[in-house]
């Protein structure tokens, strides 16, 4: 008789559990304050996100992403005191992010912050995912339009995901709101 009677054994993890955004902070990268080129906007979810889902061209679930060059837009548009930032993908894809609400009145009147092909001269906007940290990074572009403010305080920003995304397993993101760190740009 064989020795060997053992079952084989095998497990399957199945994930039945959304994602959700868990952090959502702004830093400053240039002048402390005013919304200005440098400035980052960093995301955080609770698991990694399938790439594709914030960018079409993110075909690589294991690799970091960054668009940049002509194709990335940010807006802050005027919200009183509470201005709002988007951002799109340009000719690469359409970028699934959602909204950050800053809690801060940056500006008086939308400004947009763009890359290659916007005028003048600086740093394009760019936009990183890096699924180890599980962490998307916007970075500010030089300015295009708008009249922003200066000397804004920390505030805390919030964070409403996109209800497109999706973790790995397929389970949409939870779009509840999410309040993110005491920060500025
Ligand atoms: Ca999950
Ligand atoms: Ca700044
Ligand atoms: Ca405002």
């Amino acid at each position: 008789m064989l020795g060997n009677s053992a079952s084989p054994t095998s497990s399957i993890t199945v994930d039945n559990a959304a994602p959700a955004p868990s952090n959502v902070t702004l830093a400053n990268g240039g002048t402390a304050g005013t919304a200005d080129a440098g400035d980052t906007v960093t995301l955080v979810y609770s698991e990694k996100i399938a790439s594709g889902a914030f960018c079409s061209t993110w075909t690589n679930n294991t690799i970091s992403q960054t668009l940049n060059g002509t194709d990335v837009v940010v807006t802050i548009t005027n919200n009183g005191g509470n201005d709002t930032l988007t951002v799109g993908g340009g000719a690469t894809c359409t970028f699934h992010l959602g909204s950050v609400a800053t809690s801060g009145n940056y500006l008086s009147a939308t400004a947009t912050f763009a890359g290659s092909g916007a005028s003048g001269t600086g740093a394009n906007s760019a936009i990183s995912w890096n699924p180890s940290t599980k962490a998307l990074t916007i970075t500010l572009g030089r300015q295009q339009t708008g009249t922003l403010n200066t000397g804004v305080a920390n505030h805390t920003p919030t964070y409403t995901a996109d209800s497109t995304l999706k973790d790995l397993a397929g389970n949409s993101i939870s779009t509840t709101a999410v309040n993110g760190t005491n920060s500025r740009f």
